[in-house]
């Protein structure tokens, strides 16, 4: 099986959407646990596809034409985890924040963190510091990770973490940070936990975060 699962890994990293799925319900069809088609077939697939992302060796179409295909064998499995629990790795609330539309890195990094087995609330754009404080009360995230992609919006990340040292909500979750204008030293700055560069960055950041 172990051979099998390095097939269903290697085609994720390929691409091959119609092949994951054809491996997926294979092993299906043969009586395999669905959540170890997932961890170690579709997850162990992403999870190099994220490692090559933050190095240079995959750039964001492959990431994208990546996860479609690990999503095919999603589709095939997942609803046949009714009444399984999937393992979580946490839950993570993830925006754009206020004023700013930008959200296909945003979106990257919550198919990443997806891929790795984390719960992503995906609150869309333009995120208001109220929208991240409703988002955090009704889900109770580990992480919330903002991201911006205008110097003119990247204040409103320090909003939101001052509307969250006033309600008395900082301390029971992370916050991460990122986007093209965003480096460590503003989320230093600002008071964030942490900052990452790329969408597979992200995901080690939360991984740490929680650990
Ligand atoms: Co806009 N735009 N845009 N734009 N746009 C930029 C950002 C800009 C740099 C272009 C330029 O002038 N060279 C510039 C910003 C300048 C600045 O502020 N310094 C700009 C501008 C000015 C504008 C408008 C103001 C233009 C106008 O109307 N006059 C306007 C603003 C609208 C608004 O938001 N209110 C605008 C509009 C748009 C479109 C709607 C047309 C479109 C967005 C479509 C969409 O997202 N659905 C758009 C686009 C596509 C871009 C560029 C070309 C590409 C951005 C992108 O998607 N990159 C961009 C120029 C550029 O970057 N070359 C530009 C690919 C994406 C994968 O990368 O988002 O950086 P990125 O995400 C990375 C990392 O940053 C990181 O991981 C991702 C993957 O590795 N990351 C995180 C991102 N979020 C993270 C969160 C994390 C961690 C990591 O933790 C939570």
């Amino acid at each position: 099986m172990s051979n099998y699962f390095e097939d269903l890994a290697h085609s994720v990293i390929a691409g091959q959407q119609d092949r994951v799925k054809q491996l997926t319900q294979q092993a299906l069809d043969a009586g395999t646990d669905p959540v170890e088609i997932i961890n170690q077939g579709l997850i162990s697939g992403m999870n190099v596809v994220g490692a090559r992302f933050k190095v240079g060796q995959m750039f964001v179409p492959e990431v994208l034409m990546s996860a479609r295909a690990m999503n095919g064998g999603m589709e095939l499995v997942k609803p046949l985890l009714v009444g399984q629990e999937l393992p979580s790795a946490g839950k993570v609330v993830l925006g754009t924040v206020k004023g700013d539309l930008h959200d296909i890195g945003k979106n990257l990094v919550g198919m990443m963190l997806e891929s790795a087995g984390f719960t992503v609330v995906n609150l869309g754009v333009d995120a208001g510091p109220q929208k991240f404080l409703q988002a955090i009360k009704e889900h109770k995230p580990g992480v919330i990770g903002m991201s911006a992609l205008l110097t003119t919006t990247m204040l409103s990340m320090k909003d939101t973490i001052e509307v969250l040292k006033e309600e008395g909500l900082r301390n029971k979750v992370k916050v991460i940070v990122g986007g093209a204008p965003i480096s460590q030293d503003f989320a230093d700055e600002i008071g964030a936990d942490g900052f990452a560069p790329d969408a597979a960055s992200a995901t080690d950041l939360c991984k740490k975060l929680l650990a």
